[in-house]
């Protein structure tokens, strides 16, 4: 999977997702990331990718030409890369804007699936709406709060979406295993040593006792959605041992 990102600050981009899991699999070929700076294809003899919003305001507008010419640049590259296999699709296309839809789990899993995705990351007040307009496929945001640009969003999606891409993870963390996949958030987890600072490990974890422990952890499940996600309790599939532990315990 190869993620190509169109930014004023590709640094930011390449420093952030060289690290950690995403770093391995970019050494691995398991993906591919390539930060394109918008203003390599300005041509403002000052290097200017902004300027002035039409109709008055505050701050400054991002201006078609250099965005335009640069997602030319990648759709090329793309195209290139595809003529050997005789493939002619054009690459989705996802700005990062705080106006799109919220980014989540599902969405990860459908970007998943592509063979190449682009992200244009918007700074100041925001872009040229027709360049949008020509280039743009996804509209998405990572949630109700404002950020000063894209850069951070397109990594929070690169991150995610690349959990899906085989060989990424290991493979006994299933991607699919983990929080939001049966709309329960994750039990808690304990490690060694046995006491910690007078704090025991909960005793059932200790037992060896398959169900009980299977039980318990689905049980802290239940109260940490309840709790912290609503929203989410709401779509839980309770079986009649869940409604039990919730009545017991005074929760629904
Ligand atoms: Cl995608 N961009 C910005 N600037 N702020 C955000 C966001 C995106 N998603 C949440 N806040």
């Amino acid at each position: 999977m190869n993620f190509y990102v169109m930014t004023l600050f590709p640094d930011m981009i390449v420093n952030g997702l060289n690290t950690s899991i995403t770093g391995r699999a970019i050494e691995n070929g398991l993906i591919s990331l390539e930060a394109v700076n918008i203003r390599d294809y300005t041509l403002d003899k000052h290097n200017h990718v902004d300027d002035y919003p039409y109709g008055g305001g505050a701050g400054m507008v991002m201006q078609a030409q250099p965005v335009y010419d640069c997602y030319k640049s990648i759709e090329n590259k793309i195209k290139k890369q595809n003529e050997q296999s005789h493939i002619n699709k054009k690459p989705r296309v996802i700005f990062l804007t705080p106006t799109g839809k919220t980014f989540n789990q599902q969405m990860a899993r459908d970007f998943a699936a592509e063979e190449n995705l682009v992200f244009l990351c918007g700074h100041y007040e925001g872009i040229d709406q027709r360049v949008l307009d020509m280039i743009v496929t996804d509209n998405v945001s990572i949630g109700d709060y404002v950020l000063t640009g894209g850069e951070l969003p397109a990594m929070v999606m690169i991150d995610a979406i690349s959990r899906h891409v085989k060989g990424v993870l290991n493979n006994d963390i299933s991607a699919e295993t983990e929080s939001f996949t049966d709309n329960l958030l994750e039990y808690p987890q304990y490690t060694r040593p046995e006491e910690f600072m007078g704090v025991k490990v909960p005793e059932v974890l200790l037992s060896g006792h398959h169900a009980n422990i299977e039980r318990w952890r689905r049980n802290q499940s239940l109260i940490r959605t309840y709790e912290n996600r609503p929203d989410m309790f709401e779509n839980v599939e309770l079986d009649k041992k869940d409604r039990k532990f919730l009545m017991e315990n005074n929760i629904k």
